[in-house]
């Protein structure tokens, strides 16, 4: 697109978030992005970016962004380092990674990335071929929505779910453990609409965030209780006889079997576990049996618990009960990621491995790199011989911030005998334990294609600028990479363009006309989808039986209990106990709303918007422990401990307590951050990390 002061790009908004905006960059003459916006013309995006992301630029441009490779001169940790050529940078890493590989074997190397790009490209392509290639180990990504996506696929078969755009037709929303104006604003209008249209609004969520703020009313659960709210919510459905029974004996299966389990969890005995009175499940559950059509939105923040698997496959089995899928805007979102039948094969080429590498679980990141055998066992499958990581490549992931159980992470990389390379584009809290860091471009600077997970629209990503300074984007270090190791395979010499074209390949009615040339066209392409999509109105749902499944055969056979069930959760005290959490709070770490996990939280504007981080308390909580609101409080546990301020409100429930994250270590009063506390512990499925099932100590701290 081309208009009168520059030229326009269109690109895609990489970050982590169900949104996947497309937006468009204005380029000068001299070749400089100076201006981004949303497109116009997306389904979703409708022409507006977050806060955050409408500065991406300034992150692109940021003074602190590293544009040359360095190398570490200083001890592990201390970030300093020196400038390099990419020659010297890339000849070291080789001859330290043939090194490794010679003496301890491929699988001592662990390529780690995460999620700061959602890109296929730049995290999902050269990576995986470069690492398949090598024999190094492989990384099960659990951080963010393993748990939730297993139960969802028990239950329902596939990640898909209602459309949002269709929320604008429900008449009752339930925003369950979702902060919407925070993590998916997108979705918001669609709200707002069905609202101005009679719909009402529910927030389930231990704290009142600014979505609760907005809704018609805020239930304030216990965390981690959510599938025994669910099961009340069925057994009042069931036994005031407001299921759908046509609907439910023609597109479910294990009725019966799930009526018996129902008899088990009268609200009275959810309210306990729960938090929330007996009374209120009642007209809750009924509300929802009897409202038409009526939307759930659930997402990842609510499974990052114990039982956070068995939540979300509990709470799936609610529209199929009352028929909620036959009507447009009605249904349950978690994740549309189901929906892009995209050639991921052909990108990561698992067939270049000389065999199935072992698999190391992110979320025990800490274990994974301990000097100690007896700790690195955890990480094992039974059987599985010890190899200790002796090489770690870092990109798109800042695991010294974003894992749990920091401490564990941080022993690890200050190991001298881990080689570790870091990707990035700033000196992370993980890039200060490097010893080489590679400057990596920005979105505005490479190709990348971008399915999403709370939409049904494929963009695809153009570079609008060169390259700043030395940078390379991801694809071309691992290529370089692969050339400098002698990789000979011809995968290794596929363009980007190459690249993207693979991947939309595949033979599938969903992707018809879904092609290169249109995406580059129009920069997004909706997925060749029935619309309205109503996907499973006359069943055909993903399970082996074509129904939802209540009954789970598959659940049965990975040793869970085949019915929907209430996981406890680890950590969290839950009322029935509250003598044994030993004073103990729950502690809950979700988005901060100008950073998204941590990014942005080194850009100034952002982090003055976000403002002081505080531990958000109840007054009953605070005064129990002679805590005023602005006074300072140590909160610790087991594996570490934070001093902050404390915000004392009716903003969260009793028992439990607040910080939005993820902020840098680096940046905070006392040098920590809040995954000091979090837990490596795994959830009930998929090894999904527990980031929001912790108990803390909190007590008034003197110092400053
Ligand atoms: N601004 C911004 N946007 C983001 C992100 C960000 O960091 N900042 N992160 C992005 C990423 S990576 C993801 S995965 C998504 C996540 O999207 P969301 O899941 O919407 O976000 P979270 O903040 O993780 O959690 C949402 C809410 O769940 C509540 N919660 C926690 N535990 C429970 C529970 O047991 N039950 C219930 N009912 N509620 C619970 C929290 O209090 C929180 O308000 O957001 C994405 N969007
Ligand atoms: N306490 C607590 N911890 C959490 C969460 C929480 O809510 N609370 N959220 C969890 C969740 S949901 C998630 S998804 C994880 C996220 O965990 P991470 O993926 O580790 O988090 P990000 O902050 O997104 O870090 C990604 C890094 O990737 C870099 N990056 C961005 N684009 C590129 C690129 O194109 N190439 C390369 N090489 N690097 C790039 C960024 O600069 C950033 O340093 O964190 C988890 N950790
Ligand atoms: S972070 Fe989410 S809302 Fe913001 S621009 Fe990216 S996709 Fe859109
Ligand atoms: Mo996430």
């Amino acid at each position: 697109m081309s208009r009168a002061r520059g030229t326009y790009v269109t690109g895609a908004c990489p970050l982590d978030c169900p949104d996947t905006c497309a937006w468009l960059v204005r380029v000068d003459k001299e070749g400089r992005a100076v201006e981004m916006r949303g497109h116009p013309d997306h389904p979703l995006t409708r022409g507006a970016l977050c806060t955050k992301v409408s500065r991406y630029l300034e992150r692109t441009y940021h003074p602190d962004r590293v544009l040359q490779p360095l190398k570490r001169v200083g001890p592990k940790g201390s970030a300093q380092f020196k400038p390099i050529t990419w020659e010297e940078a890339l000849a070291e890493i080789t001859a330290r990674l043939s090194d490794i590989v010679a003496r301890y074997g491929g699988e001592a190397v662990l390529p780690y990335s995460y999620s700061g790009t959602l890109g296929l490209l730049q995290n999902g392509s050269m990576d995986r071929r470069f690492t398949h290639a090598l024999g190094a180990s492989r990384l099960a990504r659990t951080l963010c929505a393993e748990a939730g996506y297993n139960g969802y696929v028990y239950t329902i078969g596939a990640t898909i779910g209602t459309a949002p755009e269709d929320f604008a037709h429900a008449r009752l929303i339930l925003l369950w453990g979702t902060n919407t104006l925070t993590s998916n604003m997108h979705l918001w209008p669609f709200v707002l609409e069905a609202r101005r249209k009679g719909a009402r609004v529910i927030v389930i969520d231990p704290v009142r965030t600014r979505t609760a703020r907005q809704a018609d009313e805020w239930i304030p659960i216990v965390p981690g209780t959510d599938a025994a709210l669910a099961l009340a919510m069925m057994h009042v459905i069931v036994r005031d006889g407001l299921w759908d029974r046509d609907y439910v004996a023609q597109h479910t299966l294990g009725f019966d079997h799930l009526r018996e389990r129902l008899e088990e969890w009268p609200p009275e005995r959810a309210a306990q576990v729960t938090g929330i009175p007996a009374a209120r499940i009642e007209a809750l559950a009924r509300e929802y049996a009897t409202t038409r059509p009526a939307a759930i939105r659930i997402n990842y923040g609510m499974q990052r618990h114990g039982g956070g698997g068995m939540a979300v496959r509990t709470i799936t089995c609610l529209p199929a009960l009352v028929g909620a899928w036959k009507e447009q805007g009605g249904g349950v979102l978690l994740s549309t990621s189901g929906a892009f039948p995209l050639n991921r094969e052909a990108l990561k080429r698992p067939d270049l491995m000389p065999h199935p590498t072992r698999v190391v679980n992110a979320a025990r990141l800490g274990d994974a790199l301990s000097p100690d055998p007896a700790v690195r066992q955890r990480v094992l499958m039974a059987g599985e011989p010890d190899v200790p990581v002796h090489a770690l490549i870092v990109y798109s992931g800042n695991p010294a911030a974003t894992n749990p159980d920091q401490n564990a992470v941080l022993r690890g990389l200050a190991r001298e005998d881990l080689f570790t390379v870091v990707i990035d584009h700033f000196i992370t809290d993980t890039a200060d334990y490097a010893d080489i860091f590679l400057p990596t471009t920005t979105q505005v600077e490479h190709w990348d294609l971008h399915p999403a997970y709370g939409h049904y629209v494929l963009a695809l990503n153009r570079p609008a600028i060169a390259p700043l300074g030395e940078s390379k984007p991801d694809t071309e270090i691992f290529r370089l990479l692969a050339e400098g190791l002698g990789l000979k395979h011809p995968a290794f010499r596929d363009s980007d363009e190459d690249l993207i074209r693979q991947a939309l390949d595949v033979d599938h009615p969903w992707m018809e006309g879904v092609t290169f040339e249109r995406l580059m066209e129009e920069g997004f392409a909706y997925v060749n989808l029935p619309r309205p999509f109503l996907p499973f109105a006359e069943g055909n749902f993903f399970t082996p039986s074509g129904k939802c499944e209540f009954y789970s055969e598959r659940a049965a056979r990975d040793g869970f209990d085949p019915l929907p069930t209430f996981h406890p959760p680890h950590e969290t005290p839950l009322p029935t106990n509250g003598t044994s959490s030993n004073g103990r709070l729950a502690l809950l770490s979700p988005s901060a709303h100008y950073f998204l996990n941590t990014n942005f939280a080194n850009v100034e504007r952002m982090v003055r918007r976000q403002g002081e981080i505080r531990l958000l308390m109840h007054p009953d909580d605070a005064a129990a422990r002679g805590i005023a609101d602005g006074d300072w409080v140590r909160v610790w546990n087991e594996r570490g401990e934070l001093r902050l301020r404390a915000h004392v409100a009716a903003d969260v429930r009793p028992g439990v307590c607040y910080v939005p994250s993820v902020w840098w270590r680096k940046f905070a009063v006392d040098g920590q951050s809040v995954n000091v506390l979090t837990s490596q512990a795994e959830a009930d499925m998929g090894g999904g990390a527990t980031f929001y099932d912790v108990a803390v100590h909190v007590e008034k701290w003197k110092g400053t």
